[in-house]
Formats: structure tokens, C-alpha cells, sequence
């Protein structure tokens, strides 16, 4: 589309291109103005279907992308690990692939498959090509040492859809446009956007038109969040790690209230008796001490549940990361049918998708490991092996070789301490970055790969999770500079380079798309077809909630189960009334929780000038006035903050946003270590995850979900440096 206002001599070459924004799930729709082979701006995609609104961080990107600091040549290190900065020198890639693949290769042999682990980080969700070349090179290599983001993120969810409904894809999405009640428990999509859905809409519009048709929203959450309205009496002030309890009560409640008459259950449950024998174990009397919700609050909710036309429930990573995300998130889906809102208009829902339908999982997939086996639904699917236990692994001997693809698990898993110990005993550390992050930093290789705006791609990861469905391809919108490379062409390299695979196979004159297009086969798509239509997008017909039943049902006798037997034969329900006795006693306990902001995106963009300015330079711990008061602390007070997986130092900042005995901490920052990353190790900040443990009795059972929030800490004050 060309631009016509412009027209001065020399700029003639100025097109504007479609594209969509790959840092988060919404895919926000973009139009990047293009001068030549130069991307020069970025704005919001309007006309797209979707009603995109790309925020901030997408419409920044130009400064990731042409940063100076980003990875342009394969480097490999030169120094020991414990020396850092100046200790690269770069390789071609020639050199580093076939150096790699000689290691590996070795490893293999004496080792067997499961000494060569994967990390894939976030972006790479966002990278069609590149996260089917990685799944394709972790199945050739034989290796179930498996790792990625979604065991910090969401991976109780996808456990929870395994149980209840049979298939771990089956994750609902809340029916925005429509509900008459909101539900919001542990996220702030005014910062974050929508996670397990795909909303490509401002966050804050969703929620005040859900306002304006005067339904009701109600946030759980220890700290006033950015997304409530304060006039509106929005927030339910809930002790972290108590979520579980709070939603058992809810339960209990509703079932008292309808006399357990629940027309759903009826037709698609079973296991109902056993669901309710264990919330009536924590009726809301009881649990309000451990909460800090009250009876009367909880009897509120559920008036307000059942008194509305609809009611959707959303849970996020505020209680995914707090230790019981599967039961807590069970218990959000048992609300939703027991309340007769799964499946209806203004409820849950699942978005058609280009592929739909899914397959029931059978048996179990078991990883032996040295410290013990463990149990996977079959296929793992999206599940992958927890970063809890990433160092264990490392340091048993298990684990030789690690393959980091777009992340940064120094940052975003517990312990860094550890963590980097851990990291520095491999064999070889490879990390396929866009930046020499601090995890980079370790690593033997670090190899530069593309950016977003230099790869076409197809938008598969929201699929079913769109609010308004549609799959689009789009091309690169820029060639890549230097050295830098896809991530499909460095595995099949990779592969080839091992002899896994065949080169007539390692075609790379397909552009790296053909095990894309067997995704997309099964719609009867493909990419060549995406290229032909109309802005390479198609548009799918919502299909009516009402089809969950029929689709997303896929347990051998189609029915929800409503109290998998595993999660008693796992000892879940037992560790329940365990936490729930460590809670008592924990009552003046200090805890920890995350917090986003929107001025970092986990532990990158933090090389962007403009975002580490003013209060966002540094992650300061969030502290109330009256906890401030009772440690005698004061604004910009440097403080010590321990947990029992280690301390760190941080500044005070005030905020009354937390109710009483929590505080908070951003976590992606700390990239001190990161000496190439000139903003971001200037101004690092320091990575909570230091608080977090690690570790197997740290992780959740069966999900393997790391804990990242509700963590118990202790603040001192430093009297003397010698602190
Ligand atoms: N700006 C920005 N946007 C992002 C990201 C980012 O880093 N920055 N990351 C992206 C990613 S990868 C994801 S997964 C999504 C996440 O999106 P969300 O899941 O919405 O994440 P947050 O905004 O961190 O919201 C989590 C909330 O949980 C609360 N919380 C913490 N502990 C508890 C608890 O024990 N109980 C309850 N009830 N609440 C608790 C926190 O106060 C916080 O408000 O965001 C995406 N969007
Ligand atoms: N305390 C605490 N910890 C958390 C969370 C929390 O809320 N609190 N959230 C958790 C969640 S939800 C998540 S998803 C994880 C994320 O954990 P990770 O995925 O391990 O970490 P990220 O910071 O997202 O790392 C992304 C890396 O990919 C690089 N990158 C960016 N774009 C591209 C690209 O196009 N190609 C390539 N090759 N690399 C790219 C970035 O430079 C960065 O180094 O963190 C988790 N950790
Ligand atoms: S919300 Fe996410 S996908 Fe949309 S523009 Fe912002 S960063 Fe990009
Ligand atoms: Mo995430």
C-alpha cells in the first residue's frame, strides 16, 4: 500500500506493509511504513478485523529492532565462564554448527538422548517456523529433557484441560463481549493484555464496556490493580496462595444456595459428589482467616454469580505461580459449569480455530530421571519438564548439554544463584537469541536469529483462543542483517549436521514452512493459499458456545470430569489441607508477588532507553504504609529481602495499592550480567526470582508448576554494609 502523502524525491521507495506484532497473544494487527529494506514505522493495523489495538511495546519495537546491541554474528566464548564481557570473538557459522553438532554428537553417543536438554522460552511461541524446526530437532534427537516458559506460566491449565475435559488444549477462554460478570483472578490484562486467549483489543475498553452495560467485575488479588476501578469496589483483597480456599468457599457457597441443582452436571459430569465433599471442607467461615477474604464477601460473589444473566471466569498466572494452581484452576471451571456458564453466550467458551477439534490424551508419558520419574499426559503436548528442576538435573549428571531458544531462564525460573552454577557445570551451553542476554552470557555459543520483523510467519498459537478467529500469514517485512538467522534454518542445520535427517528433507528452498504447512493441512490450508487471499488473512466462523460440548468433550465417554481421580492419587488434596495448615501458622507472615508493569516484557525489552527511565529504571519492592511503618522503613530506603532460597537487595518504594503483609517485586530484571546489553546492564535491577526456590519438593505435583509468587520473605534493614 503505497503512501501517498509523502512524494519528496528519495522517499518514493516508501511502502507500508501489513504485519502482526509477535511479543504477546494478542498478535496485535501493525502497518510498518518500509523504506526500501528499512522498517521506519509502526502504528495500529485499524482495519483489520480484529479491531487491533497494538500497545506501546509492539509499536516501540523498531528500537529492539534496531538496536546495536542485538546479536549480528555467531559468537563463541572465549574465556572461562566465571569471566564475563569481552570473552567472544566471532565465528562463522559454519564453524559454530559444525563445533556444536560435533559436541552433541559426542554426547549422544557416550550419553544417550536425554543428556541434550531444550529450553524454549516465550518468543518462541510467536515463531511458527521456528517452534514446529525446534519441536521436529527435540523428536530426531530422541531427548525428553523438554523445557520451556509454560511450567513458570500456565502449564497447571493445560493439566487441568487433560483432567476435566481430556485434552490439554482445551483451555476456555471468557466470553468478554457478552458476560454480564467477570471474574478475574490473579491477572491484570490492563498491563499484561489477555493470557490463554487472544484479545486484540484495548484491555481497558473490554472492561468499561463490560461496565457500561452495567455487568459487574470483580479482580482477586493482593494488590489494587491497574484494571479495577477503585469506585466501583472492584478488588477482593485476597493473602496470596490462598486462591484455592477462597474458590472452594465460592463453591461450597453457590451448592448450598442451589441446592446442588446444576443441569450441566446433570448431562455432562461426573465425579460430582467427590467435588463437593471437598469444598465443603473449606466452607467460607472457616477459610476467611487464611484468605483474608470474608464470609460475607464470598456470599457476595456468589449472590452476584448467581444473579447474573452471565458470568465468565478468568484465572492467570497470579495463581498459577502460587503454589496450587491445578486445584485452583479446576475449582474456576467447576464455577463455570456449576453455575451453568461453560458453554453459553457471555461465559466460557472455546474459539473455532482453522485446526479444530481435539484429541483425547491416552496413558501417560513417564521421564525417568535420577531423582525420579515423572508423569506426563500422552502426548505431553504443550506440558514440558519443570524449570524447578532444571539445575537438579544439571548438577546429577543428568542433563550435559543445554539448547536455550529464545529465552532466559537465569531470569525467569527460581534461584539464580543455583541456576548459574548449574549452567556453568554443562557441557555446552548453546543460546539462540536476538540479544546477548545475561543467559547468553554464559553460554558457549550464542547464535543471532531473526526478530519478527525480518521472518514471515503464520499466527498459530492463538488459534482457538481468538475472540474473533481468523489465521494470517505474513511475510518478513525486512531481510535480516548480518548473520543473523531463522531458527527453522539453524536446527535443520543442526539436524543435518547430526546425519538425523536427510538433506533431500532439509530442503531449504521450502522457506522453512513445510512442517507449518502440515499444521495447517488439517484445515485444508497452507501457506501458499495464505499468500493468495486478500491480506493473506482468512476469517473463521465463530462457531456458538453451545459447541463445546460437542467439540472440546474428548474423554472416551465425552463427560467433565468433575474430580479427577489423580488428583487424590497424587497426594494434591492432601498437600491442600497441608498448605492449608502451614497458612494458619504463616498468618503475620511477610509474602512476595510479581508484578508486571507495562514497561518491560519479562526479562527482555530491557534494552529500551525509553522504557528503564524515571520509576521503571530499577524494580523496586513494593511495600504498604503500614508494613513500611512497622520496619521503620521509608521511601528509597535500600533494603535486604530473604526468602529461604536466597536475598537481595532492593530499594523501598511505597505503595498502598498492597493490602497488609504483602509486598511485590517485578521480576526480568538483573541483567547486570549482561555487560553487552549497554541500557540493560546499566541499569539492571535485580531479579526477584532470587527469592524463588528451586528445587523437586518446590514445584507443584503433577502440573511441575515453578513457585514464582506467595513466597514468604523477610525484610531487614541494613544498619551496617557488613548487612
Ligand atoms: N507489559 C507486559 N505484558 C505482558 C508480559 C509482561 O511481562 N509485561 N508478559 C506476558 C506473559 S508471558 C504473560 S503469561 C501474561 C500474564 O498476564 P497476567 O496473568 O494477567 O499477568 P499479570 O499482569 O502479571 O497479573 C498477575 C496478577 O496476579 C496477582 N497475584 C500475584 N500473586 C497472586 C496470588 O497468590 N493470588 C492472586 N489472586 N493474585 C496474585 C498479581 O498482583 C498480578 O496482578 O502477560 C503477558 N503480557
Ligand atoms: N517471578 C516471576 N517469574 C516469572 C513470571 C512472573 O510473573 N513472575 N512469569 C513467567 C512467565 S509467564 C513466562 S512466559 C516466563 C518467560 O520466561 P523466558 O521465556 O525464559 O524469558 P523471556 O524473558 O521471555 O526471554 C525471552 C528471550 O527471548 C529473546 N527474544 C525475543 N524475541 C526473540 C525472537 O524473535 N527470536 C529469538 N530467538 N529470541 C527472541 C529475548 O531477547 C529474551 O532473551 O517467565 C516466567 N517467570
Ligand atoms: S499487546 Fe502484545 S501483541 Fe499487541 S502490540 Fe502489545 S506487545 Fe504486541
Ligand atoms: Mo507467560
Amino acid at each position: 500500500m503505497p503512501i501517498e502523502d509523502v512524494k519528496p524525491e528519495g522517499v518514493l521507495h516508501m511502502e507500508e506493509k501489513k504485519t502482526f506484532c509477535r511479543i504477546c497473544e494478542p498478535h496485535c494487527p501493525m502497518l510498518v511504513t518500509v523504506d526500501r529494506d528499512e522498517a521506519l514505522s509502526m502504528r495500529p493495523d485499524y482495519s483489520h478485523p480484529s479491531g487491533g489495538v497494538a500497545c506501546h511495546k509492539g509499536l516501540s519495537f523498531l528500537d529492539v529492532h534496531a538496536d546495536p546491541d542485538r546479536l549480528a554474528y555467531p559468537r563463541r566464548r572465549k574465556g572461562p565462564k566465571s569471566c564475563l564481557g569481552g570473552s567472544f570473538e566471532d565465528v562463522s557459522w559454519d564453524f559454530a554448527l559444525n563445533d556444536i553438532s560435533g559436541k552433541l554428537a559426542a554426547l549422544l553417543e557416550k550419553y544417550g538422548p536425554n543428556s541434550i536438554a531444550v529450553y524454549t522460552g516465550n518468543p518462541l511461541a510467536f515463531d511458527s517456523r521456528g517452534a514446529t524446526s525446534v519441536g521436529d530437532f527435540v523428536e530426531k534427537v530422541g531427548t525428553q529433557m523438554r523445557f520451556s516458559a509454560n511450567p513458570q506460566d500456565a502449564q497447571n491449565k493445560c493439566l487441568v484441560a487433560c483432567e476435566i475435559y481430556g485434552s490439554p488444549l482445551v483451555l476456555t477462554v471468557p466470553d468478554l463481549y457478552e458476560t454480564d460478570y467477570l471474574l478475574c483472578i490473579g491477572a491484570n490484562p490492563v498491563v499484561s493484555r489477555w493470557t490463554t486467549a487472544s484479545i486484540p483489543q484495548d484491555s481497558g475498553k473490554v472492561l468499561d464496556d463490560i461496565r457500561g452495560r452495567r455487568g459487574k467485575i470483580r479482580f482477586v488479588n493482593p494488590r489494587c490493580v491497574e484494571s479495577s476501578r477503585k469506585e466501583l469496589d472492584e478488588m477482593v483483597l485476597i493473602k496470596p496462595g490462598t486462591d484455592v480456599y477462597f474458590l472452594a468457599a465460592l463453591v461450597d457457597r453457590i451448592l448450598e444456595v442451589t441446592g446442588r441443582q446444576c443441569s450441566l452436571v446433570e448431562i455432562y459430569g461426573k465425579n460430582f459428589d467427590h467435588l463437593v465433599k471437598f469444598v465443603s471442607d473449606f466452607p467460607a467461615q472457616k477459610v476467611a482467616h487464611v484468605t483474608g477474604v470474608s464470609a460475607g464477601q464470598v456470599n457476595q460473589i456468589a449472590m452476584e454469580i448467581l444473579a447474573a444473566d452471565s458470568a465468565a471466569f478468568h484465572l492467570s498466572t497470579g495463581v498459577n505461580q502460587s503454589g496450587q494452581g491445578v486445584l485452583a484452576y479446576w475449582l474456576n471451571e467447576m464455577l463455570s459449569l456449576i453455575t451453568g456458564n461453560l458453554g453459553k453466550k457471555g461465559g466460557n467458551y472455546k474459539p473455532v480455530g482453522f485446526v479444530d477439534g481435539f484429541t483425547s490424551t491416552q496413558g501417560v508419558t513417564t521421564v525417568e530421571t535420577s531423582l525420579g520419574n515423572l508423569r506426563f499426559p500422552n502426548p505431553m503436548g504443550p506440558m514440558s519438564m519443570p524449570g524447578a528442576i532444571l539445575a537438579d538435573l544439571i548438577e546429577a549428571g543428568d542433563i550435559r548439554a543445554l539448547i536455550v531458544v529464545s529465552g532466559n531462564p537465569l531470569l525467569s525460573i527460581g534461584d539464580e544463584n543455583r541456576t548459574k552454577l548449574a549452567l556453568e557445570k554443562l557441557d555446552i551451553l548453546v543460546s539462540v537469541d536476538i540479544f546477548p542476554s545475561c543467559t547468553a552470557e554464559l553460554s558457549d555459543y550464542m547464535l543471532p536469529a531473526t526478530d519478527f520483523l525480518e521472518r514471515a510467519d503464520v499466527a498459530l498459537l492463538p488459534n482457538m483462543m481468538q475472540s474473533v478467529p481468523y489465521v494470517q500469514f505474513t511475510e518478513a517485512i525486512v531481510e535480516p542483517k548480518y548473520e543473523r538467522r531463522h531458527i527453522w534454518w539453524i536446527f535443520s542445520e543442526l539436524l543435518q549436521r547430526l546425519s538425523l535427517v536427510s538433506s533431500d528433507e532439509n530442503n531449504h528452498n521450502d522457506n522453512g514452512f513445510h512442517l507449518v504447512d502440515a499444521f495447517l493441512a488439517a484445515g485444508n490450508l497452507s501457506v501458499e493459499l495464505l499468500r493468495d487471499v486478500p491480506d493473506s488473512l482468512i476469517l473463521l466462523h465463530q462457531l456458538e458456545p453451545e459447541s463445546f460440548f460437542e467439540r472440546c468433550l474428548v474423554h472416551p465417554d465425552k463427560r467433565i470430569d468433575c474430580c479427577p481421580d489423580l488428583f487424590f492419587s497424587s497426594g494434591l488434596f492432601v498437600r491442600c489441607e497441608e498448605f492449608y495448615n502451614e497458612l494458619e501458622a504463616l498468618f503475620d507472615q511477610l509474602m512476595l508477588i510479581t508484578l508486571r508493569t507495562p514497561f518491560m516484557h519479562n526479562g527482555w525489552m530491557n534494552n529500551v532507553d525509553k522504557f528503564r527511565r524515571g520509576k521503571h529504571a530499577n524494580n523496586p519492592l513494593y511495600i504498604n504504609d503500614f508494613e513500611a511503618e512497622k520496619l521503620d522503613l521509608v521511601e528509597g530506603e535500600t533494603v535486604r529481602v530473604s526468602s529461604d532460597a536466597g536475598s537481595l537487595y532492593a530499594i523501598v518504594s511505597i505503595s498502598n495499592d498492597l493490602r497488609p503483609g504483602v509486598v511485590a517485586m517485578s521480576h526480568g530484571y538483573g541483567q547486570g550480567a549482561a555487560s553487552q546489553l549497554r541500557v540493560a546492564s546499566q541499569r539492571p535491577g535485580v531479579n526477584s526470582n532470587r527469592l524463588a526456590p528451586t528445587g523437586w519438593d518446590s514445584m507443584e505435583p503433577l502440573s511441575y508448576m515453578s513457585r514464582l509468587s506467595a513466597i514468604p520473605v523477610t525484610i531487614s534493614k541494613i544498619l551496617t554494609w557488613e548487612d
